[in-house]
C-alpha cells in the first residue's frame, strides 16, 4: 500500500535518502540517485557520520541487484518436482487465493493443528517493517508456530547480556581515539567496513592493532600481530589473558570493587589458566598469551583506552556464549570502560527503544501458547513426524528474507525436508535462490529501492529511514503488502492488518525519535553516553558487570564464564582431523548477491584455503578439486594452498548458491545441527571433516 502523499517521482532527476538493508553491524545511510524513475546509482550518503559518503562494493551495485534480468517480477507457481525449479506464471489473484485457502484449512483444525503452518525468516532486509513487522502480526492471529530466530548472533547475545546486562558497549565512533584495539573474531575489512574506518584512524595515531582469529584475515593482515588460535578456544585465552593481569597485578581494583560482581570466584577460575595451559589449548605459543596480557594490562598502567571490538564470528561454536562472556569481563580487569575509548562493543542493538509490541503484535495470540521452532534445526524438524513432544508435523512453511535450504546447517536434510511432497511451500524472493527450487509458490517481493522502511544498527546508535526510491518493478509487492492481502482473503478483521507501511514506520519508535528529522535527514542520532559504564551502571540485575551469572546458575549452567570445548574439538576424531570454519566471504552477504555476475567473479568460484602441511600430506594442490566430507555429506571446491590457514584448521569461504557451486552443495553440507551452550545458537564452525583430491582435476587456470 503506497503512501499517497509521497507519491513516487517519476520525471526528472532526484536524489533520495535510504539505509541499506542488509545483515551487517554497519546500516549505511543511502543516497540513490533517480532519473526519470530509474534509480542509476546507489552511494553513500556523506553527510552520515558513520557512512561518511562510502560504501563496500556490493551495496555500491544495488542498482545491478535491483535491475537484475533473472530478478523475479510476477508470481510463480511449480510445475515441475520439487527441487526442479520449475514453474509457470500465475496471477496474483490465483496465488494468493489458493494460498489463504490452503492455510485457511489447516487453521480450521483448530489452535493445536495452527501450528503446523511455520512462518521461516531471518535478515534478508533487516528492516523493521518488512521484516518481521506485518508478517509476525499474520502469524500471530493464524496461530502458528513460533520460530526462534537464533541462526545468527542468540549464543553471543546472550553472553553478553548475562554479562553487561544487554547489546550494550561502547560507541563505535571512539574506536578512532584507542590506544589498543584487539579485534576478536571478525573479519571487520569483509564484515563491518565503517569500525574498520575508525580503527584505521587510531592505527594512524599510534594505536596497536591486534587480531585474534584462526584464519589469517585480510584484517589480520593490516593488523601488528595475529593470533591464530584453533577454533572455539576464545574463552581460553580471556582466562589466560586474566591470568597474566591477576598475576602481575594490572588490574583496577577500585573499578572491580565498585562495579562488578562474582570478582573472586572469576579470580580463583583465571588462576586455573597459566600461560601454558592456554597455550596447549588455544594451539598456540605460550609467549602470545603473555604478549597479549603485556599489551592489555599496559594500557591501564599508562592509563590508555583499550578497546575490544567481538564479533559473531567466535561464537559459531559449542561454547560460544561462554567465550563472549569471558571476553565482555575483561574490560573490567582494567577499568577500560572508564576511557570512553576504552571498553568492548559486540552489538549496540539494545539501545534501540524500538516498540516491537506494537510492530509484531503479540497480542493477537489472544492467550493461545504456540510451540517455538528453532530456525537452526529446521532440516530435523521439517522430517519431524506429528508426536505428543513435537505437536502436529510441519505441513505449510511461509519463508521470507531467508534462504534457508543454502544457510541452514546440514543441508542435505533441510533439502529433503523442504522437497517432502505434503509440504505446502510459500516463499517471498527476488531471486530463484536454492530454497526457491523448492516452493510451491514463489511471490516476487520488493527491493529496498522500492518500498518504505525504518532500522536500527547493531554496530552504531542511528536511526535509519528507508524511503522508496522508485516504483516496484514488474508486479513486486513488498513483503507487509503481500502479508496484508493475505489477511484481508483469510478474513482477519483486526485494524492493524490495513496499517501503510508509513504508519508503521512511525509506530517503531513512537516518540522516541523525531519522525522529521528521519524524513529530512535520513538518520537520527539516539542519546547514548559516551562513556556508558565509566561508573558502572550496568543494565544487570545487580547493576554491576556479573562475572558471575546468579540467573545462568538458576539455569543449570556453571555460574562463571569458563572454556566449554568444541562438539567437534581437533584432536578427537582421526576419521576427520581437521576443523572446518566457513566465514563470509567479502563481496556476499551471507547468500544474497552470490547470483550478481561481477560480484561472484570477484570471488571467482567456491574455495578451501589449506595450509601448506595439511595439503602435502594429502598430496592436495592449489587448484585441485576436492571432496570435503563427513558423515553428513560431501561439498566439492578448489583447494588453494594458502597462509591465511593454519595448521589443523581448514577454511570453506562463503555461502555459495549450492546450483551456483561446483556439485550442487556448499559448506553447510558438513555443518551439524548442534547447538551452543547458550541461546540455541548454531555451530557452524564447530565442524570436523577430511579433505582428499579428487582425482585428476585441477582447475587452476589463472
Ligand atoms: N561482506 C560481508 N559482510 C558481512 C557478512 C557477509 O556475509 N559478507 N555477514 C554479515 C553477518 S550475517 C554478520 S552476523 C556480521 C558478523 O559476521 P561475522 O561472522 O563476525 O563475520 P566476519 O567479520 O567475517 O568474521 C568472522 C571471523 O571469525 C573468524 N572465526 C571463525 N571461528 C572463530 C573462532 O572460533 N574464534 C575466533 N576468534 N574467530 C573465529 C573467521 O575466521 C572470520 O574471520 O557480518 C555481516 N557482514
Ligand atoms: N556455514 C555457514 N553458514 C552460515 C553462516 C556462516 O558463517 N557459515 N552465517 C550464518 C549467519 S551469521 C546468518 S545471519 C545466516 C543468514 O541467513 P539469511 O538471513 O537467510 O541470509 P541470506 O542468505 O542473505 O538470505 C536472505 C534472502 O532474503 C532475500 N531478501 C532480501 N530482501 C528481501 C525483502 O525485502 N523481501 C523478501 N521477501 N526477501 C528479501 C534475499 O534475496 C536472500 O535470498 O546464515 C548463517 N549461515
Ligand atoms: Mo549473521
Amino acid at each position: 500500500m503506497r503512501d499517497s502523499h509521497f507519491p513516487i517521482q517519476v520525471t526528472g532527476t532526484h536524489e533520495v535518502l535510504g539505509a541499506c538493508p542488509h545483515d551487517c553491524p554497519d546500516t549505511c545511510s543511502l543516497v540513490t540517485t533517480v532519473q526519470d524513475g530509474v534509480a542509476t546509482k546507489v552511494q553513500g550518503n556523506p553527510a552520515h557520520r558513520h557512512t561518511d559518503g562510502a560504501l563496500c562494493t556490493k551495496v555500491s551495485r544495488y542498482t545491478e541487484r535491483t535491475y537484475h534480468l533473472e530478478r523475479i517480477l510476477h508470481p510463480l507457481k511449480r510445475s515441475g518436482p520439487k527441487g526442479a525449479g520449475q514453474f509457470e506464471p500465475v496471477s496474483w489473484d490465483v496465488a494468493l487465493t489458493d494460498i489463504a485457502q490452503r492455510l485457511q484449512a489447516i487453521v480450521n483444525r483448530g489452535p493445536e493443528a495452527a501450528q503446523a503452518i511455520l512462518p521461516y525468516s531471518f535478515a534478508g532486509t533487516m528492516g523493521l517493517v518488512q521484516g518481521d513487522g506485518m508478517a509476525e502480526r499474520f502469524f500471530h492471529q493464524l496461530g502458528a508456530s513460533l520460530l526462534n530466530r537464533t541462526i545468527c548472533a542468540s549464543a553471543g547475545s546472550e553472553g553478553l547480556t548475562q554479562t553487561l546486562g544487554g547489546k550494550v558497549g561502547m560507541r563505535v565512533e571512539f574506536f578512532a581515539e584507542s590506544k589498543l584495539i584487539i579485534i576478536w573474531g571478525s573479519n571487520s575489512i569483509t564484515s563491518n567496513l565503517h569500525f574498520w574506518r575508525y580503527a584505521q584512524v587510531a592505527k594512524r595515531n599510534g594505536a596497536k592493532l591486534i587480531c585474534i582469529d584462526p584464519r589469517k584475515s585480510e584484517t589480520a593482515d593490516k593488523c601488528h600481530e595475529h593470533i591464530a588460535l584453533l577454533p572455539g578456544t576464545d574463552a581460553a585465552l580471556a582466562l589466560g589473558l586474566m591470568h597474566e593481569l591477576v598475576q602481575n597485578d594490572w588490574l583496577d581494583h577500585d573499578y572491580l570493587q565498585r562495579y562488578t560482581l562474582g570478582w573472586d570466584a572469576l579470580r580463583a577460575r583465571a588462576l586455573q589458566w597459566p600461560p601454558e595451559r592456554t597455550a596447549q589449548v588455544c594451539g598456540i605459543p605460550s609467549e602470545q598469551v603473555r604478549a597479549l596480557a603485556r599489551d592489555y594490562g599496559g594500557c591501564l598502567q599508562r592509563k590508555e583506552p583499550a578497546a575490544i571490538r567481538m564479533n559473531y564470528g567466535l561464537q559459531r561454536v559449542h561454547g560460544g556464549g561462554n567465550a563472549v562472556r569471558a571476553i565482555a569481563c575483561l574490560p573490567a580487569l582494567i577499568g577500560a570502560w572508564r576511557h570512553r575509548a576504552g571498553g568492548v562493543l559486540l552489538s549496540s542493538s539494545s539501545q534501540f527503544p524500538v516498540n516491537t509490541k506494537a510492530l509484531e503484535r503479540p497480542d493477537l495470540l489472544a492467550g493461545r501458547t504456540p510451540r517455538t521452532i528453532n530456525m537452526v534445526t529446521i532440516g530435523d524438524d521439517l522430517l519431524r513426524p506429528a508426536s505428543p513432544e513435537f505437536g502436529p508435523a510441519i505441513e505449510a512453511v511461509v519463508v521470507y528474507n531467508s534462504n534457508p535450504v543454502a544457510v541452514a546447517p546440514e543441508s542435505a536434510k533441510v533439502a529433503a525436508g523442504f522437497a517432502r511432497e505434503d509440504l505446502f511451500t510459500v516463499l517471498l524472493e527476488h531471486f530463484q535462490t536454492d530454497t526457491a527450487d523448492y516452493a510451491d509458490y514463489i511471490l516476487p517481493a520488493t527491493t529496498q529501492l522500492e518500498h518504505w522502511d525504518i532500522h536500527l544498527s547493531y554496530g552504531h546508535t542511528d536511526v535509519l529511514l528507508n524511503q522508496p526510491a522508485i516504483a516496484p518493478l514488474g508486479e513486486a509487492k513488498s513483503n507487509t503488502q503481500i502479508f496484508r492481502e493475505l489477511a484481508q482473503r483469510m478474513g482477519l478483521s483486526d485494524p492493524c492488518f490495513t496499517d501503510s507501511d508509513l504508519t508503521m514506520c512511525r509506530a517503531a519508535y513512537g516518540d522516541a525519535v523525531d519522525f522529521e528529522v528521519l524524513l529530512k535527514h535520513g538518520y537520527a542520532t539516539l542519546p547514548v553516553a559516551e562513556a556508558p559504564f565509566a561508573q558502572g551502571g550496568f543494565p544487570t540485575p545487580s547493576g554491576r558487570c556479573e562475572f558471575f551469572s546468579a540467573r545462568l546458575q538458576a539455569q543449570g549452567q556453571d555460574g562463571l564464564p569458563d572454556h566449554v570445548p568444541n562438539h567437534e574439538a581437533v584432536g578427537t576424531s582421526s576419521e576427520f582431523p581437521l576443523a572446518m570454519i566457513s566465514p563470509p566471504a567479502r563481496n556476499f552477504l551471507n547468500s544474497t548477491f552470490v547470483n550478481v555476475k561481477s560480484l561472484r567473479d570477484m570471488e571467482g568460484e567456491p574455495i578451501l584455503e589449506m595450509h601448506a602441511s595439511d595439503a602435502q600430506s594429502r598430496a592436495i594442490r592449489s587448484g585441485d578439486v576436492v571432496r570435503v566430507f563427513n558423515r553428513r555429506g560431501e561439498y566439492r571446491c578448489k583447494a588453494v594452498v594458502s597462509s591465511r590457514a593454519r595448521a589443523g584448521v581448514v577454511n570453506g569461504m562463503g555461502l555459495w548458491w549450492r546450483k551456483l557451486g561446483l556439485a550442487g552443495t556448499n559448506v553447510n553440507q558438513l555443518t551439524s545441527q548442534k547447538l551452543t551452550d547458550m541461546g540455541q545458537g548454531p555451530t557452524f564452525y564447530d565442524c570436523l571433516v577430511e579433505v582428499e583430491a579428487v582425482a585428476g582435476i585441477n582447475v587452476n587456470t589463472k
